[in-house]
């Protein structure tokens, strides 16, 4: 969904290909009412088109850039080189694949900083963001506070009905959300 607010986040991936992973980034900032742009940039392919996009982030009044790719992944790593915002990075992983894109996100050598969530972590990339940007933003801070609250909530309910119904019952009853 298009937003007229100035983007906060920059969603930026590899390829088509890494969009249906990278979507939890995006409906989790838009829980947020965190307005996101959202970009395919690739580090091989298209790699002067990248070096714009990031270099000209802080400037546009970007704060974050979630970058998720597969394969060798060199995505977030140059992202990272281009700016000094924080770069979050997601590795993408499919199920015929090994684990070389986490593996080249987490051995960023010393100097440039990556955040590198778990495969296909979009949405804890995405609410790493939102701890971010409520570092200044008490309204957003609150928000994410009220929605802990309901994580809490909900995981007492869930231990409260296996307490009541017993685990065999708990275990073949339709799971909810
Ligand atoms: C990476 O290579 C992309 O991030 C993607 O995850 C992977 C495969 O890309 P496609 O061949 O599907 O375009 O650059």
């Amino acid at each position: 969904m298009a937003t007229s607010a100035a983007p906060k986040v920059g969603v930026i991936m590899g390829s088509r290909s890494d969009l249906d992973m990278m979507a939890g980034a995006m409906e989790t900032l838009q829980k947020f009412e965190i307005p996101c742009e959202v970009r395919i940039l690739s580090a091989h392919r298209t790699p002067d088109l990248l070096a714009e996009y990031v270099k000209s982030a802080k400037d546009r009044g970007l704060s974050v850039i979630i970058a998720g790719a597969g394969g060798s992944a060199h995505l977030a790593g140059v992202t990272a080189a281009h700016t000094t915002l924080p770069v979050v990075s997601v590795p993408i992983r499919r199920d015929n694949q090994g684990h070389e894109a986490l593996w080249s996100n987490i051995m960023m050598p010393p100097g440039v900083p990556l955040a590198t969530m778990p495969e296909n972590g979009s949405t804890n990339a995405a609410l790493f963001a939102v701890r971010m940007l409520a570092l200044n933003d008490p309204d957003l801070s609150q928000k994410y506070d009220e929605f802990r609250q309901k994580q809490v909530e909900s995981g007492t309910e869930v231990d409260r009905q296996l307490q009541d119904d017993g685990w065999e019952a708990t275990l073949s009853a339709p799971r909810g959300l």
